[in-house]
Protein backbone atom coordinates (compact mmCIF):
# COMPACT_ATOMS: atom_id res chain seq x y z
CA UNK A 1 0.00 0.00 0.00
CA UNK A 2 1.14 3.19 -0.77
CA UNK A 3 1.90 5.48 1.92
CA UNK A 4 3.77 8.81 2.17
CA UNK A 5 4.73 8.79 6.33
CA UNK A 6 5.68 5.81 8.10
CA UNK A 7 3.03 5.40 10.17
CA UNK A 8 3.11 4.08 14.20
CA UNK A 9 0.40 2.92 16.47
CA UNK A 10 0.66 1.79 20.15
CA UNK A 11 -2.47 1.74 23.10
CA UNK A 12 -2.67 1.49 26.67
CA UNK A 13 -5.78 -0.56 28.65
CA UNK A 14 -7.96 1.74 30.82
CA UNK A 15 -7.40 -1.07 33.28
CA UNK A 16 -6.03 1.50 35.96
CA UNK A 17 -4.45 4.66 36.62
CA UNK A 18 -1.47 4.42 34.69
CA UNK A 19 1.93 3.56 36.68
CA UNK A 20 5.62 4.63 35.63
CA UNK A 21 5.73 1.40 33.83
CA UNK A 22 3.27 2.38 31.41
CA UNK A 23 4.98 6.04 31.23
CA UNK A 24 8.35 5.10 30.63
CA UNK A 25 7.76 2.04 28.87
CA UNK A 26 5.28 3.41 26.45
CA UNK A 27 3.85 6.94 26.67
CA UNK A 28 7.01 8.61 27.02
CA UNK A 29 8.41 6.92 23.73
CA UNK A 30 5.04 8.53 21.54
CA UNK A 31 6.31 11.16 21.74
CA UNK A 32 9.71 10.41 19.92
CA UNK A 33 8.72 10.19 16.01
CA UNK A 34 9.33 13.21 13.94
CA UNK A 35 6.97 14.69 11.92
CA UNK A 36 7.65 12.47 8.75
CA UNK A 37 5.63 9.92 11.07
CA UNK A 38 1.74 9.60 11.47
CA UNK A 39 1.30 8.63 14.68
CA UNK A 40 -2.31 6.83 15.98
CA UNK A 41 -2.38 6.49 19.54
CA UNK A 42 -5.36 4.59 21.08
CA UNK A 43 -7.13 4.01 24.22
CA UNK A 44 -7.77 0.40 24.15
CA UNK A 45 -10.87 -0.43 26.20
CA UNK A 46 -12.18 -3.47 24.47
CA UNK A 47 -8.44 -4.90 25.59
CA UNK A 48 -9.70 -3.22 29.22
CA UNK A 49 -13.22 -5.84 29.53
CA UNK A 50 -10.86 -9.16 28.98
CA UNK A 51 -10.83 -8.32 32.50
CA UNK A 52 -13.75 -7.72 34.57
CA UNK A 53 -14.34 -3.77 35.07
CA UNK A 54 -16.76 -1.60 36.74
CA UNK A 55 -18.92 0.42 33.78
CA UNK A 56 -18.18 3.95 35.64
CA UNK A 57 -15.00 3.51 36.50
CA UNK A 58 -13.68 2.33 32.57
CA UNK A 59 -15.70 5.20 31.30
CA UNK A 60 -13.68 7.42 33.78
CA UNK A 61 -10.48 6.03 33.21
CA UNK A 62 -10.74 6.45 29.71
CA UNK A 63 -11.14 9.80 29.61
CA UNK A 64 -8.03 9.82 32.10
CA UNK A 65 -6.28 7.47 29.69
CA UNK A 66 -6.84 10.21 26.96
CA UNK A 67 -5.92 13.07 28.74
CA UNK A 68 -2.71 11.38 29.95
CA UNK A 69 -1.78 11.05 26.04
CA UNK A 70 -2.32 15.09 25.52
CA UNK A 71 -0.50 16.21 28.82
CA UNK A 72 2.31 13.69 28.24
CA UNK A 73 3.23 16.00 24.43
CA UNK A 74 0.58 14.43 22.51
CA UNK A 75 -0.90 17.09 20.35
CA UNK A 76 -3.92 15.89 19.32
CA UNK A 77 -3.11 18.37 15.97
CA UNK A 78 -0.56 16.40 15.28
CA UNK A 79 -1.11 12.91 16.44
CA UNK A 80 -4.78 10.62 15.77
CA UNK A 81 -5.83 10.15 19.44
CA UNK A 82 -8.54 8.17 19.74
CA UNK A 83 -10.78 5.03 21.59
CA UNK A 84 -10.68 2.00 20.25
CA UNK A 85 -14.36 0.75 21.03
CA UNK A 86 -15.41 4.20 18.21
CA UNK A 87 -13.87 2.30 14.94
CA UNK A 88 -16.11 -0.89 14.84
CA UNK A 89 -13.43 -2.20 12.30
CA UNK A 90 -10.83 -3.21 15.24
CA UNK A 91 -13.64 -5.87 16.55
CA UNK A 92 -14.58 -6.56 12.99
CA UNK A 93 -10.83 -7.77 11.88
CA UNK A 94 -10.09 -9.05 14.82
CA UNK A 95 -12.96 -11.64 13.99
CA UNK A 96 -11.43 -12.07 10.84
CA UNK A 97 -7.67 -12.68 12.20
CA UNK A 98 -8.64 -14.93 14.95
CA UNK A 99 -9.39 -17.25 11.95
CA UNK A 100 -5.87 -16.81 11.06
CA UNK A 101 -3.96 -17.17 14.95
CA UNK A 102 -3.62 -20.95 15.58
CA UNK A 103 -4.75 -22.43 18.93
CA UNK A 104 -1.30 -23.47 20.04
CA UNK A 105 -0.12 -20.07 19.19
CA UNK A 106 -2.10 -18.40 21.72
CA UNK A 107 -1.59 -20.80 24.47
CA UNK A 108 2.10 -20.30 24.40
CA UNK A 109 1.30 -16.47 25.53
CA UNK A 110 2.87 -15.60 28.68
CA UNK A 111 -0.01 -12.70 29.09
CA UNK A 112 -2.66 -15.38 29.25
CA UNK A 113 -1.15 -17.64 31.41
CA UNK A 114 -0.19 -14.98 33.87
CA UNK A 115 -3.48 -13.37 33.70
CA UNK A 116 -5.38 -16.95 33.90
CA UNK A 117 -3.82 -17.95 36.94
CA UNK A 118 -4.73 -13.93 38.36
CA UNK A 119 -8.01 -14.07 37.39
CA UNK A 120 -9.30 -17.96 37.38
CA UNK A 121 -12.47 -17.03 38.21
CA UNK A 122 -12.93 -15.73 34.85
CA UNK A 123 -10.99 -17.24 32.49
CA UNK A 124 -12.69 -15.86 29.24
CA UNK A 125 -12.53 -16.33 25.61
CA UNK A 126 -11.54 -12.45 24.81
CA UNK A 127 -8.48 -12.54 27.30
CA UNK A 128 -7.23 -16.12 25.07
CA UNK A 129 -7.73 -14.25 21.92
CA UNK A 130 -6.60 -10.61 22.85
CA UNK A 131 -3.36 -10.63 20.83
CA UNK A 132 -5.79 -11.10 17.59
CA UNK A 133 -7.15 -8.18 18.74
CA UNK A 134 -3.84 -6.09 18.98
CA UNK A 135 -2.81 -7.58 15.86
CA UNK A 136 -5.78 -6.24 14.28
CA UNK A 137 -5.69 -2.94 15.83
CA UNK A 138 -1.71 -2.29 14.67
CA UNK A 139 -2.67 -4.12 10.93
CA UNK A 140 -5.59 -1.97 10.46
CA UNK A 141 -3.47 1.03 9.96
CA UNK A 142 -0.70 -0.40 7.52
CA UNK A 143 1.80 0.07 10.76
CA UNK A 144 5.66 0.08 10.56
CA UNK A 145 6.19 1.02 14.01
CA UNK A 146 4.81 -0.14 17.63
CA UNK A 147 6.61 1.40 20.56
CA UNK A 148 5.68 -1.31 23.97
CA UNK A 149 7.43 -2.16 26.92
CA UNK A 150 9.26 -5.35 26.88
CA UNK A 151 6.29 -7.13 28.06
CA UNK A 152 4.60 -7.03 24.57
CA UNK A 153 7.13 -8.13 22.35
CA UNK A 154 5.55 -11.73 22.73
CA UNK A 155 2.15 -10.13 21.40
CA UNK A 156 3.63 -8.09 18.64
CA UNK A 157 5.82 -11.28 17.08
CA UNK A 158 2.14 -13.04 16.77
CA UNK A 159 1.03 -10.15 14.96
CA UNK A 160 3.84 -10.34 12.34
CA UNK A 161 3.48 -13.77 12.84
CA UNK A 162 -0.05 -13.52 11.30
CA UNK A 163 0.32 -10.73 9.20
CA UNK A 164 2.75 -12.52 7.30
CA UNK A 165 0.41 -16.04 7.38
CA UNK A 166 -2.08 -13.33 5.93
CA UNK A 167 0.20 -12.15 3.02
CA UNK A 168 1.34 -15.61 2.90
CA UNK A 169 -2.33 -16.56 1.24
CA UNK A 170 -3.99 -13.75 -0.30
CA UNK A 171 -1.09 -11.85 -1.23
CA UNK A 172 0.08 -8.33 0.23
CA UNK A 173 -2.25 -7.26 2.40
CA UNK A 174 -0.59 -5.67 5.89
CA UNK A 175 2.79 -4.24 6.14
CA UNK A 176 4.74 -6.48 9.14
CA UNK A 177 5.41 -4.23 11.89
CA UNK A 178 7.94 -3.74 13.92
CA UNK A 179 8.43 -3.29 17.62
CA UNK A 180 10.06 0.25 18.92
CA UNK A 181 11.22 -0.79 22.68
CA UNK A 182 13.10 1.45 24.79
CA UNK A 183 16.47 1.68 25.61
CA UNK A 184 16.02 2.42 29.48
CA UNK A 185 12.59 1.67 31.42
CA UNK A 186 11.53 -1.17 28.73
CA UNK A 187 10.56 -3.38 32.38
CA UNK A 188 9.90 -1.57 35.04
CA UNK A 189 9.75 -3.85 38.12
CA UNK A 190 7.24 -3.66 40.96
CA UNK A 191 8.54 -1.97 44.29
CA UNK A 192 7.37 -4.52 46.63
CA UNK A 193 8.41 -8.01 44.41
CA UNK A 194 11.25 -6.33 41.98
CA UNK A 195 10.92 -9.92 40.38
CA UNK A 196 7.46 -8.71 39.05
CA UNK A 197 6.55 -6.51 36.57
CA UNK A 198 4.97 -2.92 37.83
CA UNK A 199 0.82 -3.24 36.39
CA UNK A 200 -1.55 -0.68 37.16
CA UNK A 201 -4.13 -3.39 37.95
CA UNK A 202 -1.88 -4.96 40.97
CA UNK A 203 -4.13 -3.78 44.44
CA UNK A 204 -0.95 -3.48 46.54
CA UNK A 205 -0.30 0.76 46.13
CA UNK A 206 3.13 0.49 47.75
CA UNK A 207 3.95 -1.90 44.30
CA UNK A 208 3.09 0.84 41.70
CA UNK A 209 4.06 4.55 41.18
CA UNK A 210 1.03 5.96 39.54
CA UNK A 211 1.88 9.02 36.99
CA UNK A 212 -0.73 10.87 38.78
CA UNK A 213 0.87 10.23 42.51
CA UNK A 214 1.40 13.41 44.58
CA UNK A 215 4.96 14.02 45.12
CA UNK A 216 4.48 12.75 49.15
CA UNK A 217 2.99 9.64 47.44
CA UNK A 218 5.84 9.02 45.34
CA UNK A 219 8.92 9.97 47.74
CA UNK A 220 7.30 7.66 50.50
CA UNK A 221 6.74 4.56 47.97
CA UNK A 222 10.35 4.67 46.65
CA UNK A 223 11.44 4.88 50.41
CA UNK A 224 9.25 1.75 50.99
CA UNK A 225 10.84 -0.22 48.32
CA UNK A 226 12.16 -3.35 48.61
CA UNK A 227 16.05 -4.06 48.17
CA UNK A 228 18.42 -6.07 49.79
CA UNK A 229 20.71 -6.24 53.28
CA UNK A 230 23.54 -4.60 51.56
CA UNK A 231 24.03 -1.12 50.46
CA UNK A 232 25.80 -0.62 47.92
CA UNK A 233 24.21 0.97 45.00
CA UNK A 234 24.85 -1.28 42.13
CA UNK A 235 23.71 -4.10 39.80
CA UNK A 236 24.40 -7.94 40.97
CA UNK A 237 22.64 -11.24 42.09
CA UNK A 238 20.08 -10.86 44.68
CA UNK A 239 19.89 -7.31 43.82
CA UNK A 240 16.83 -7.15 42.05
CA UNK A 241 15.43 -4.14 43.84
CA UNK A 242 18.19 -1.83 43.81
CA UNK A 243 18.53 -2.81 39.97
CA UNK A 244 14.94 -2.09 39.66
CA UNK A 245 15.75 1.39 40.76
CA UNK A 246 18.79 1.85 38.83
CA UNK A 247 16.79 2.36 35.96
CA UNK A 248 14.29 3.74 36.91
CA UNK A 249 16.39 6.49 38.07
CA UNK A 250 18.62 6.24 34.26
CA UNK A 251 15.20 6.85 32.87
CA UNK A 252 14.36 10.04 34.60
CA UNK A 253 18.00 11.51 34.42
CA UNK A 254 19.49 10.00 31.47
CA UNK A 255 22.54 8.93 33.69
CA UNK A 256 24.57 5.38 32.74
CA UNK A 257 24.93 2.48 35.43
CA UNK A 258 28.43 3.46 35.89
CA UNK A 259 27.54 7.32 36.67
CA UNK A 260 24.97 6.20 39.26
CA UNK A 261 27.44 3.77 40.82
CA UNK A 262 29.49 6.74 41.33
CA UNK A 263 27.44 9.11 42.42
CA UNK A 264 25.97 7.00 45.07
CA UNK A 265 29.02 5.51 46.40
CA UNK A 266 29.59 5.29 50.12
CA UNK A 267 26.05 7.07 50.62
CA UNK A 268 23.60 4.15 51.15
CA UNK A 269 20.33 2.92 49.92
CA UNK A 270 18.22 5.62 52.13
CA UNK A 271 20.11 8.64 50.45
CA UNK A 272 19.50 6.34 46.90
CA UNK A 273 16.15 5.80 47.45
CA UNK A 274 15.13 9.57 48.22
CA UNK A 275 16.63 10.64 45.04
CA UNK A 276 15.01 8.36 42.78
CA UNK A 277 11.82 9.64 44.34
CA UNK A 278 12.70 13.47 43.67
CA UNK A 279 13.55 12.49 40.42
CA UNK A 280 10.33 11.16 39.41
CA UNK A 281 8.27 12.98 40.66
CA UNK A 282 10.36 15.94 39.50
CA UNK A 283 9.27 14.62 35.96
CA UNK A 284 5.90 13.79 36.83
CA UNK A 285 4.99 17.06 38.18
CA UNK A 286 3.95 18.58 34.93
CA UNK A 287 2.04 15.81 33.31
CA UNK A 288 0.09 15.83 36.65
CA UNK A 289 -0.48 19.33 36.21
CA UNK A 290 -1.73 19.57 32.87
CA UNK A 291 -3.99 16.27 33.49
CA UNK A 292 -5.48 18.13 36.05
CA UNK A 293 -6.20 20.73 33.72
CA UNK A 294 -7.42 18.93 30.80
CA UNK A 295 -9.94 16.93 32.81
CA UNK A 296 -11.75 20.34 33.74
CA UNK A 297 -12.96 20.07 29.72
CA UNK A 298 -14.55 16.86 28.67
CA UNK A 299 -16.04 18.75 26.40
CA UNK A 300 -12.60 18.85 24.90
CA UNK A 301 -11.51 15.52 25.17
CA UNK A 302 -14.63 14.19 23.69
CA UNK A 303 -13.93 16.64 20.43
CA UNK A 304 -10.50 15.16 20.52
CA UNK A 305 -11.97 11.61 20.45
CA UNK A 306 -14.21 12.57 17.83
CA UNK A 307 -11.93 13.94 15.73
CA UNK A 308 -9.61 10.96 16.05
CA UNK A 309 -12.43 8.36 15.84
CA UNK A 310 -13.03 10.05 12.56
CA UNK A 311 -9.14 10.36 11.25
CA UNK A 312 -8.72 6.20 12.16
CA UNK A 313 -11.84 5.09 11.31
CA UNK A 314 -11.12 6.28 7.48
CA UNK A 315 -7.83 4.71 6.99
CA UNK A 316 -8.99 1.48 9.19
CA UNK A 317 -12.15 1.15 6.48
CA UNK A 318 -9.22 1.15 3.65
CA UNK A 319 -7.74 -1.78 4.93
CA UNK A 320 -11.24 -3.58 6.08
CA UNK A 321 -11.81 -3.28 2.34
CA UNK A 322 -8.97 -4.60 1.25
CA UNK A 323 -9.33 -7.40 3.66
CA UNK A 324 -12.75 -8.41 3.09
CA UNK A 325 -11.91 -8.59 -0.88
CA UNK A 326 -8.87 -11.02 -0.64
CA UNK A 327 -11.25 -13.44 1.39
CA UNK A 328 -13.69 -13.73 -0.50
CA UNK A 329 -16.19 -11.48 0.98
CA UNK A 330 -18.83 -10.23 -1.25
CA UNK A 331 -18.44 -5.84 -0.23
CA UNK A 332 -21.97 -4.31 0.61
CA UNK A 333 -23.63 -2.32 -1.61
CA UNK A 334 -24.53 1.09 0.78
CA UNK A 335 -26.93 1.96 1.75
CA UNK A 336 -29.30 -1.05 1.96
N1 LIG B 1 6.17 -2.40 34.05
C1 LIG B 1 6.27 -1.94 32.80
N2 LIG B 1 7.45 -1.48 32.32
C2 LIG B 1 7.55 -0.99 31.05
N3 LIG B 1 6.49 -0.91 30.21
C3 LIG B 1 5.29 -1.34 30.66
N4 LIG B 1 4.07 -1.39 30.09
C4 LIG B 1 3.19 -1.91 30.97
N5 LIG B 1 3.81 -2.21 32.12
C5 LIG B 1 5.12 -1.87 31.96
C6 LIG B 1 3.78 -0.93 28.74
O1 LIG B 1 2.68 -0.04 28.82
C7 LIG B 1 1.91 -0.15 27.62
C8 LIG B 1 0.46 -0.24 27.95
O2 LIG B 1 0.22 -1.44 28.61
P1 LIG B 1 -1.25 -2.03 28.58
O3 LIG B 1 -2.19 -1.09 29.20
O4 LIG B 1 -1.61 -2.44 27.20
O5 LIG B 1 -1.23 -3.35 29.37
P2 LIG B 1 -0.16 -4.12 30.17
O6 LIG B 1 1.09 -4.32 29.39
O7 LIG B 1 -0.84 -5.38 30.66
O8 LIG B 1 0.10 -3.08 31.34
P3 LIG B 1 -0.24 -3.19 32.85
O9 LIG B 1 0.12 -1.90 33.48
O10 LIG B 1 0.39 -4.42 33.41
O11 LIG B 1 -1.82 -3.32 32.82
P4 LIG B 1 -2.76 -4.35 33.56
O12 LIG B 1 -2.42 -4.27 35.01
O13 LIG B 1 -4.16 -3.91 33.26
O14 LIG B 1 -2.45 -5.70 32.96
C9 LIG B 1 2.45 -1.35 26.85
O15 LIG B 1 3.28 -0.88 25.80
C10 LIG B 1 3.27 -2.08 27.87
O16 LIG B 1 4.36 -2.78 27.28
Amino acid sequence: MFKDKKIVFSGVQPSGTLTIGNYLGAIRNFTAFPEDHHCYYCVVDEHAITVRQVPAELRRRTYETLALYIACGLDPEKNTLFVQSHVSEHAELAWILNCYTMFGELSRMTQFKDKSAKHADNINAGLFTYPSLMAADILLYQTDLVPVGSDQKQHLELSRDIAMRFNGVYSDTFTVPEPYIPEAGARIMSLADPTKKMSKSDENENAVVRILDDRDAIIRKFKRAVTDSGSEVRRGEGKDGVGNLMSIYSAFTGKTDVEIEREFEGRGYGEFKAAVGEACADALAPVKAEFDRLMGDKKYLEDVMAKGAAEAKQNAARTMSKVRRKIGFIEARRPF
